[in-house]
């Protein structure tokens, strides 16, 4: 459908076996996230884009230990592995990904001190990327969103566009979970009060 997205989020090497915050499963979805690039009209990426010594990896602050949590300005924030660090391989895209397409790829975890899970709005919950912007000048109205990790910026980014009024819908089957102390289960759940789509729907 022309007025329709594929927002592929993060398919990145530090997100697939092998790499510094690995999603099980991360790999395996590659071929299912390829089938719906292909079906797609039109399909923007997103990459996980930190500079050394981004504020939400554990190796900034003295004695924080991955995975555990830290207090920021802006809430609660998770300490992550160092991983997507600009400019390294593993802040590239996975090298099977069908990429040549995709009309805009958009780049966020830019600003030190403020994680971005989401592909609209930075954790602080106040920066925008632009992608609201972008999509909506392009009269997109649906996305259909898959990638990486369902659990945190797929999740994420679809409450964010549900909130900025588009349709939404998550394709579970092209997506893998991090599954932080039941992470994976919470946000499917908020997903689904939201009211975002998620297929193939059990
Ligand atoms: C992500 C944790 C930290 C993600 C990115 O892509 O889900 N998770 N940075
Ligand atoms: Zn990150």
């Amino acid at each position: 459908m022309p007025n329709e997205a594929l927002i592929v989020v993060d398919m990145q090497n530090d997100f697939c076996e092998g790499g510094a915050l690995a999603v099980p499963g991360g790999n395996a979805i590659v071929p299912r996230v390829n089938q719906l690039i292909a079906q797609a009209d039109h399909v923007v990426l997103t990459q996980d884009w930190h500079p050394p010594g981004h504020a939400s990896f554990a190796s900034s602050w003295d004695g924080a230990e991955p995975f555990s949590m830290r207090d920021f300005p802006y809430g609660p924030q998770t300490m992550w592995p160092t991983h997507c660090v600009q400019g390294t391989r593993g802040a590239g895209f996975h090298p099977d990904l069908e990429a040549t397409k995709a009309e805009m790829i958009v780049r966020k975890g830019f600003h030190r001190g403020v994680d971005s899970y989401s592909a609209f709005r930075e954790n602080d919950r106040m920066t925008r990327t632009g992608l609201d912007g972008y999509l909506k000048a392009r009269g997109i109205t649906k996305v259909v969103l898959c990638g990486l990790a369902l659990d945190f910026c797929v999740a994420w980014s679809a409450l964010d566009a549900k909130r900025a009024g588009f349709d939404v819908t998550v394709a579970v089957d092209a997506t893998a979970a991090i599954d932080l102390d039941g992470s994976r289960a919470k946000m499917l759940h908020e997903m689904r009060q939201a009211g975002v789509k998620l297929t193939p729907s059990s």
